[in-house]
């Protein structure tokens, strides 16, 4: 199985990619986006700032990614994404969530890399219900996966033990 839960925080996992839920100006926020950018240091900002904009303050439009050193982190790269804002469920959510999962597991192969830690993306500020983000999740991933033989591991880094159990479940009803 490629795809494991943890409690963790996502800035000690030592990996080759972790995965930020930033929002689209990539200049930082709270949750985990200001935990990452707190734990890999001012070049982090730097690097995301340099990223072009798309829009006015636009780095990253949702569902996308964009790729930087992880810096002083453990894990070489941070790969941001910038997940759906939840409005109940009609407003293409799981779509733009699944985007996320996926273009994260495409940018991860385009740079030859293999270790990836996702964090519960929307599901803090941004008010996606867990357990719903987490089928949206699990089966994004799986599929995008599929008969990966290029030795992908992906942990889903969940901050509290209620959300691993969620995400544990997701995944053991999956498949
Ligand atoms: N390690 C792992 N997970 C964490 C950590 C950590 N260090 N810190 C928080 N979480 P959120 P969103 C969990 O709000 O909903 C930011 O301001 C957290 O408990 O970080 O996608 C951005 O700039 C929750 O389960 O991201 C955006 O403006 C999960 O990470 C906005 O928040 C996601 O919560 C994005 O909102």
């Amino acid at each position: 199985m490629p795809m494991k839960t943890v409690t963790a925080d996502i800035t000690e996992l030592r990996v080759d990619a972790i995965v930020n839920a930033a929002n689209p100006s990539l200049l930082g926020g709270g949750g985990v986006d200001g935990a990452i950018h707190r734990a890999a240091g001012p070049a982090l900002l730097a690097a995301c700032r340099a990223l072009p904009e798309s829009a006015p303050g636009v780095r990253c439009p949702t569902g996308e990614v964009r790729i930087t050193p992880g810096f002083a982190l453990p894990a070489r790269y941070v790969i941001h994404t910038v997940g759906p804002v939840w409005h109940g469920g009609g407003h293409d959510e799981a779509l733009l969530l699944e985007r996320c999962y996926r273009h994260s597991l495409q940018r991860l192969r385009e740079h030859g890399l293999r270790t990836i830690a996702f964090p519960a993306i929307s599901c803090g500020v941004y008010g996606y219900p867990p357990a719903q983000a987490a089928t949206v999740a699990i089966a994004a991933l799986r599929d995008e996966l599929g008969d990966d033989l290029g030795g992908i591991e992906v942990t889903l880094c969940c901050f509290s033990d209620a959300m691993r159990e969620v995400f544990q479940h997701a995944l053991d009803h999956s498949g």
